[in-house]
């Protein structure tokens, strides 16, 4: 299971650029550590990414929380994750039919594929979806991660769902040269249906070391669980890390305390 094999080592399994660039910098900064950055003004959030990138390989967005959305942050952003080496993650969360899509995604005030290394897509509507953002990213060298399971208690996700989500993938070979992964809570090679040689990234959210929980449905487990136990490869935090109380260099702090947290699972599970 690729579950054994180094971050490093997995990157001659894939041809998408975006895999490629994700893994080459877990590999070079030791980091299998995303942070979210869910504030609700650009500029916090710049603030946020500089305290932490240095600790992380990949930051995810939700540029429509913003009160002051520009194309001055993304130009900033693109910037930043350059010189601090990081992928820039919108979780968009697209849910609607192909041509939809593709439209939502090149398009509107946020131009997501024009400056989003990878983003995510609901499977509810079958695999035009696939098809249709793929047509905007793939020329771009972007990524896609389906999301097979959630965080959020009482998810419908699951099961069935679960398991033809990653099938929708397999269907031909386009999609798998544009889709890398999965946002699950689970490793998905469990179900068998990853032939060797294939290999795709498991992210998953809801991680807190001491949270336990939100009163909104959340649900967190530790770096350890994700990535020893359940085979996950890149943890998601966001205000674990950005919520920290204290001053400036607390964030910066808790960002590396989660990276050291995430890696160590890691290596333990190397050396099973
Ligand atoms: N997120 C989840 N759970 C999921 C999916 C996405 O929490 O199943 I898919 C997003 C929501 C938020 C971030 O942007 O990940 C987690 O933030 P907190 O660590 O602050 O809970």
């Amino acid at each position: 299971p690729t579950t054994l094999i180094p971050y490093g080592e997995r990157i001659k399994l894939h041809t998408n650029p975006t895999a490629i660039k994700i893994l080459e910098i877990m590999n070079r900064k030791k980091t299998n550590l995303a942070v979210s950055v869910d504030v609700t003004t650009a500029s916090e959030a710049l603030k946020v990414i500089k305290r932490v990138g240095a600790s992380v390989c990949m930051v995810k967005t939700h540029v429509d929380i913003f009160e002051d959305f520009t194309h001055e942050f993304t130009e900033e952003l693109v910037k930043l994750s350059k010189e601090l080496d990081f992928v820039i993650f919108e979780d968009r969360k697209f849910a609607d039919i192909g041509n939809t899509v593709s439209l939502q995604y090149s398009s509107g005030i946020h131009k997501i594929s024009s400056w989003s290394d990878l983003t995510n897509a609901h499977s509810v509507p079958g695999p035009g979806i696939i098809s249709g953002l793929s047509k905007i990213g793939k020329p771009l060298g972007r990524g896609l991660l389906l999301l097979a399971e959630m965080s959020s208690k009482g998810s419908l996700a699951i099961n069935e769902y679960t398991e033809k989500t990653f099938k929708m993938v397999k269907e031909t070979d386009l999609n798998r040269e544009f889709v890398i992964g999965f946002i699950a809570q689970n490793r998905i090679d469990k179900i068998e249906l990853i032939k060797k040689g294939e290999d795709y990234l498991i992210l998953s959210p809801g991680v807190g070391l001491s949270l336990k929980g939100d009163s909104l449905g959340q649900q967190y487990r530790t770096p350890y669980e994700c990535i020893f136990e359940s085979g996950s490869d890149i943890i998601i935090v966001g205000r674990g890390i950005y919520g920290i109380e204290g001053d400036e260099k607390a964030i910066k702090d808790e960002a590396e305390r989660y990276r050291q947290a995430g890696w160590k699972a890691y290596e333990e599970r190397l050396n099973r």
